[in-house]
């Protein structure tokens, strides 16, 4: 194992040693020629694409449409590791779950279907045809309501299209969605305010603000294609406010591993022009007070008969609700909005200048404003700033939720939804004539509660590592165990697949760099990414198995081995996905014209009406929605307690643990960590490396017993009162019942805890 140490530099984002680290992560998994070959094919039209984040590829493409993380994703995928049955003969589960998840991981890809034997406690490889007519019988066996269909972010619109088909065809709703876990708040939260639950920018927006907020998201890590055009707009004068708890690398400046003058001079480009570091779960309180200002900076220059600030036409043609949101801003104490956010006042009035002076305001956000209990009404907020100066529907303005997997906005807009709307269920209905159910199913935390309370019998997980990225491992797990049947379809071997139901198997599929071969030819796979960009993506590699099956086709194998009669010509649809995508045409006709469409370079956009100023709100309007208070102090008197935030490091993809580094915040050789400030770090009398013992509390600030012993301190300049420390690690802190109600997300960042000192 690495040695760890914690070590400060001042380096950029970017530059030689993120150039260094993608040597390393393709030295370790492959072999030089096939990364040559694909690192020019990947995010290009023909080529695949990225199986790391959402961000949309350049069109015309940059010579490498490549980063630092998308390369570890992709030699992750592309390695020459394999878990073989023989691998299998030789560990049995209970010594795998001894392993950590990164050795689990790094065995490699996974090569043979396996159903696990509890006699010799081992996975034995079955072949795909008996495995397929057990899981057919046994999910005959069950009613389906009470069977659980996860979908991780990584699956095509293809292979989610058919698997919502399968679902209902058989007869639930129950489509929990690693989106449940993510950017829920956003489908949830938009749609209300502005007609559409997706971004309503385009990568072209990003070359024409003014002015770009970043709340709660770290694109150095989790999205660094963005970086280049955060660079960009640096470069040209537009201003960059960051609002983070922590100061992230990823915002304070970059030196781009594509730019060869930049690397040779070593001068950065400052990214955030001025950077808040508000505290965990403050955004609202924070939005709310810069809405104040922006407001009564509006009304002062009415009053003195100076130009207005506010947007007036637009809020009166394109909006309604404003006087209530009006009412409700300048009502709340600044000395509240100063108590929660942790900012002052002062701070707050220069954000407010900012937005007053910009032309052009985007905001973006991610998981720090999504994953709260207010997430829904935190991103609600964002939207009334923005439509207060009519910075929705214009050329450099708008909202962009920075989604997380490569294709969970795709999966989300082909049917995978607990909640189906009358079009989508009509339109199934009359394309393949059976009754689609009609009662809602189950997202990610009710069915992860109906696995813990004992109402499920199975769960399907097409991908994803769903025991371990939800919360609460303490109810998860035993609820797994609990299960009839559980049937895993993935690419490596994760902590979830070692949860052994009563009936377990193991599908591998073949990843997006592989080449997918059917009876009518090598087929693409389309994905979309955050900004509504549909393209096709076509895999280069041999797969890393000739026992792998698409992901496509082994929801056919299950669903024809379920459903005898099934009016689903599931042979015909997998054998071409031109007529899957024919399908996803009839059933989504904002589809129109998919195959011949991408089929062009760069692929198309989905259309967005809020864009164009069209809202598919009920009435017809872009809404202010006043949010009801601005949470509450998080310590409220009680100076033992602190906010724990959970955050991705460097070298992770969600639960897959690339290795133990964490460059950035200058964590090396270890994960067992936890952030906090210097005077924090004073106030509980330990030092940075001193270990500590956190434990979480309930809501009346009562200690749970659920806790993480001998953490090492790292002093990083953030917000008071907040501590941070790395996910999966830190989920069964998390309370599967803390949850915002409105979208169901898991408050992830900002659980209450206490630390103390670990005794010597
Ligand atoms: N390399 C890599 N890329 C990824 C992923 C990965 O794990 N690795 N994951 C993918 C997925 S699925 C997703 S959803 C995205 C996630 O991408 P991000 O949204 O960037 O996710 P996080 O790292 O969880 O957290 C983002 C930031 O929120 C801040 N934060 C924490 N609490 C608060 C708060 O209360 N308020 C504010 N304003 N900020 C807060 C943290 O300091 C952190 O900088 O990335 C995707 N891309
Ligand atoms: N505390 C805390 N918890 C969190 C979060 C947080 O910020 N804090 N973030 C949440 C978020 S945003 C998300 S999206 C979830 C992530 O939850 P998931 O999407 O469930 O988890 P991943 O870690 O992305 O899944 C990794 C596994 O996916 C499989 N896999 C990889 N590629 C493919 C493929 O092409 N096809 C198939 N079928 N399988 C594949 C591999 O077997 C791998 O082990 O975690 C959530 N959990
Ligand atoms: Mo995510």
């Amino acid at each position: 194992m690495a040695h760890s140490k914690i070590h400060h530099g001042h380096y950029p984002a970017g530059g030689w040693l993120a150039a260094k680290a993608l040597g390393d992560a393709f030295h370790e998994q492959m072999n030089m020629r096939e990364e040559i070959k694909i690192m020019f094919e990947m995010n290009k039209p023909g080529g695949f694409d990225c199986p790391g984040c959402a961000w949309p590829d350049a069109n015309p493409p940059h010579p490498v449409e490549m980063c630092e993380n998308g390369g570890k994703a992709m030699s992750w995928e592309a390695t020459s590791k394999r878990t073989t049955p023989e691998f299998f003969a030789k560990h049995t589960v209970g010594e795998l779950l001894g392993w950590c998840d990164y050795d689990l991981e790094n065995e490699g890809r996974l090569t043979h279907p396996m159903k696990y034997d509890a006699v010799s406690d081992t996975y034995q490889a079955v072949e795909w045809d008996t495995a397929f007519a057990e899981v057919g019988a046994l999910l005959q066996s069950y009613a389906p309501e009470t069977v659980e269909f996860y979908t991780s972010g990584r699956t095509s619109n293809e292979a989610a299209f058919l698997y919502q088909l399968f679902g209902r065809e058989y007869g639930h709703n129950n489509f929990p969605d690693c989106s449940n876990m993510c950017h829920e708040p956003t489908s949830v939260g938009l749609p209300p305010a502005i007609g559409v639950g997706k971004a309503t920018i385009t990568l072209d927006d990003l070359a024409e603000c003014d002015l770009l907020i970043s709340i709660g998201h770290n694109p150095g890590t989790n999205h660094p294609r963005m970086l280049t055009y955060l660079r960009e707009i640096s470069r040209r004068g537009a201003k960059i406010v960051a609002i983070n708890p922590l100061k992230e690398r990823g915002l304070i400046d970059f030196i781009p591993p594509q730019s060869p003058m930049q690397m040779v001079d070593f001068q950065p480009t400052k990214l955030a022009s001025d950077y808040y570091t508000v505290r965990v779960g403050g955004d609202a309180a924070l939005l709310k007070g810069v809405m104040r200002c922006v407001i009564e900076a509006h009304e002062a220059a009415l009053a003195a008969g100076q130009p207005a600030v506010l947007d007036e036409a637009f809020i009166a043609e394109h909006t309604s609700g404003y006087e209530a949101l009006r009412a409700d801003v300048l009502a709340v104490p600044w000395d509240k909005i100063e108590q929660v956010s942790g900012l002052a006042r002062s701070q707050i009035e220069a954000i407010a200048r900012l937005y007053i002076e910009a032309e052009r305001t985007i905001i973006c956000y991610g998981m720090g404003a999504t994953q709260h209990e207010s997430g829904t009404q935190n991103i609600q907020q964002m939207v009334n700033l923005l439509l207060l100066k009519g910075n929705i529907g214009r050329p450099g303005t708008g909202i962009s939720p920075v989604r997380g997997h490569s294709n969970v906005q795709g999966d989300r807009t082909v049917g995978i939804t607990e909640k189906p709307n009358a079009a989508l269920i009509g339109n199934l209905e009359k394309r393949y004539g059976f009754d689609v159910p009609k009662t809602w199913g189950h997202a990610a935390v009710a069915s992860m509660q109906a696995i813990a309370e004992g109402r499920a019998k199975a769960l399907i997980c097409m991908g994803g590592n769903l025991v371990m990225a939800m919360p609460d491992q303490s109810r998860c797990i035993p609820g797994v165990k609990s299960l009839d049947l559980a049937v895993h379809i993935g690419t490596k071997l994760n902590r979830s697949h070692l949860t052994i139901s009563k009936n377990t198997y193991l599908f591998p599929v073949l990843g997006r760099t592989e080449i997918d071969r059917q009876a009518g030819g090598e087929q693409a796979v389309t994905v979309e990414d955050s900004m509504s960009m549909v393209h096709a993506s076509w895999g280069k590699l041999e797969p890393a198995s000739p026992h792998l099956k698409s992901e496509c086709a082994v929801v056919a194998g299950m669903a024809k081995a379920t459903l005898p009669d099934s009016k689903v010509d599931w042979d015909k649809l997998i054998g071409n996905y031109d007529l899957i995508r024919d399908d996803i045409e009839f059933v989504f006709p904002e589809f129109a014209g998919f195959n011949e469409k991408i089929r062009r370079p760069g692929g198309f956009h989905l259309r967005n009406a809020a864009a164009e100023r069209e809202w598919n709100t009920p009435n017809g309007k872009a809404n202010f929605l006043v949010m009801d208070g601005i949470n509450e102090d998080p310590r409220a008197g009680d100076s033992s307690r602190f906010s724990l935030t959970t955050l991705r490091s460097h070298d992770q993809y969600n639960t897959t643990v690339y290795g133990l580094d964490d460059r950035y915040r200058g964590v090396y050789g270890m994960r067992n960590v936890l952030f906090i400030n210097a005077a924090e770090a004073a106030g509980l009398g330990v030092a940075e490396g001193d270990k500590v013992n956190i434990e979480a509390l309930d809501k009346a600030g009562r200690p749970t017993g659920r806790r993480l012993d001998g953490l090492v301190v790292v002093v990083i300049e953030m917000a008071d009162r907040a501590a941070a420390t790395y996910f999966p690690e830190a989920n069964d802190l998390v309370d599967l019942e803390n949850f915002d109600k409105a979208s169901g997300i898991p408050a992830y960042k900002n659980v209450p805890i206490r630390i103390e000192k670990a005794p010597a």
